[in-house]
C-alpha cells in the first residue's frame, strides 16, 4: 500500500461492502457454491499462475470471493479465505470490509509467555531533522548512513515490544513465513501460517518483507504515515513489515530501490559494500551472491549496528547483508525518489 496516495480503509461500511460483493456473486457464470470444488479450482489457478498472471490473479479473487460467501458462519475460514486474497492478487477496500466484518468479535489468545525486549543504553539521539537535513543537503542520495533514533518518535516502538499488540489485532490472519535458516538452504521453503502459529514457532523462520500494513492498516496507526513526505524526496513508498522471533538471517544482495529501513524493536546488525563490490561474484541479472565470498572481498564492509528507533539510509545497489537475534521488527521503506533526486 503506498501511503502517499492511499485513501485510508479506516472507514468500516459494511452495507457498500455487501452490495459489492452481491453485485461481484451476481456476476458469476457459472456461480459455484460448493468451497471444496472451490478449493481444488482455486489450486489450479495458483498453479498457471504465471502463465497469465493478471487474468489469473482476477480469476483467484472472484473464486474466493464465491468461498468466503459459501463459508458463511465460519469466521476463521472465511477469513483466512480473504487473506490468501490479500497474499496471492493485493488488498483492496472490498477484501479490507469483508476481513472486518468476518473477524467481528473474534478474539485471539494472547501469547501467556514472552519477554519483554529491553533497551540497551541509547546510542545518542538525533531525531527526525537529521534524516531531514541529511537527505535535503545530498546533491545524490548515494551514500549509506544511520540516523540514531530518527523513527524513535514512532509508537510502534514502544507498543510492538509487547508481541500480544500485533496479535491482538492480528493473530488469526494468515501470512507467508520464509522456513529455514536462509534461502540458500536447500531445505528453505515458505509456508503460510496464521500470525499467532508464527509467533509459537522455535525453528528458524522469518516473516521477511510482508506488506502486512495492506492486511492490517490499524498497524499503521503506530507509525508516522506522512512522516517520509516531510523528511525525503520520495513520491512514492513501498513499505514491508521484517518479523524475527527466532534468530534471522538475509544473505548479501541489493535492491533496485532506496531503502530508508526503520529498526523497530530488538537490534539488527548490518554489513553493507558499494554496488562495484561484489559484482564479480554474482551471476549477471542476479541481485544476490552464494556462499563462498572470498574474505578478501569482504574487507570494506561497513558493520552497523542498528538499536530500536534507528534509521539506516540504503541507497540502490548498495548490497547489504542482515543478521538479528530474538524478537525483532523493523520496517523498510523503498522509496520511489521525485524527479531530479534519484
Ligand atoms: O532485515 C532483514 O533481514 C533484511 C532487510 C533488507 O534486506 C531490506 O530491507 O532490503
Amino acid at each position: 500500500m503506498d501511503p502517499l496516495s492511499q485513501e485510508m480503509w479506516n472507514e468500516i461500511d459494511l452495507e457498500w461492502a455487501n452490495q459489492r460483493l452481491q453485485e461481484h456473486l451476481n456476476q458469476c457464470n457459472p456461480r459455484i457454491v460448493d468451497p471444496d470444488i472451490i478449493d481444488e479450482m482455486l489450486t489450479d489457478v495458483h498453479r498457471r499462475m504465471s502463465e497469465d498472471p493478471v487474468a489469473l490473479r482476477a480469476e483467484y479473487r472472484s473464486l474466493s470471493l464465491q468461498k468466503y460467501h459459501a463459508l458463511e458462519g465460519k469466521p476463521l475460514e472465511a477469513s483466512h479465505t480473504l487473506d490468501m486474497i490479500i497474499i496471492i492478487c493485493g488488498s483492496d477496500k472490498l477484501i479490507h470490509n469483508l476481513t472486518f466484518h468476518a473477524l467481528a468479535g473474534v478474539h485471539f489468545l494472547k501469547l501467556n509467555k514472552h519477554d519483554p525486549v529491553t533497551l540497551k543504553e541509547s546510542m545518542g539521539t538525533t531525531g527526525i531533522d537529521t534524516l531531514r537535513e541529511s537527505a535535503m543537503t545530498m546533491d545524490r542520495l548515494d551514500t549509506p548512513f544511520v540516523s540514531r533514533k530518527a523513527c524513535w518518535p514512532f509508537p510502534a516502538c514502544r507498543k510492538w515490544r509487547d508481541p500480544n499488540h500485533i496479535l491482538e489485532i492480528g493473530g488469526h490472519r494468515l501470512v507467508p513465513v520464509e522456513i529455514g535458516h536462509d534461502y540458500r538452504d536447500p531445505k528453505w521453503t515458505q509456508k503460510i501460517m496464521t500470525l499467532g502459529e508464527y509467533f509459537r514457532m522455535a525453528e528458524p523462520a522469518y516473516l521477511a518483507q510482508f506488506d502486512l500494513f495492506s492486511m492490517l492498516p490499524r498497524l499503521e496507526d503506530d507509525l508516522e504515515v506522512d512522516w517520509f513526505i516531510r523528511c525525503l524526496p520520495a513520491k512514492a513508498i513501498s513499505r514491508n513489515i521484517w518479523i524475527g522471533v527466532t534468530e534471522t538471517f538475509t544473505p548479501f544482495h541489493w535492491d533496485k530501490d532506496t531503502n530508508v529501513f526503520c529498526q523497530i524493536v530488538g537490534y539488527k546488525t548490518f554489513r553493507i559494500l558499494p554496488p562495484e563490490a561484489l559484482q564479480d561474484y554474482c551471476e549477471p541479472g542476479s541481485n544476490s551472491v552464494g556462499k563462498d565470498i572470498p574474505q578478501e572481498a569482504l574487507a570494506k564492509c561497513e558493520l552497523v549496528t542498528l538499536a530500536p528507533g534507528d534509521c539506516l539510509f540504503i541507497p540502490a545497489g548498495w548490497w547489504h547483508e542482515v543478521k538479528s537475534n530474538g524478537y525483532n521488527v523493523s520496517v523498510s521503506h523503498w522509496l520511489i525518489l521525485k524527479p531530479g533526486t534519484e
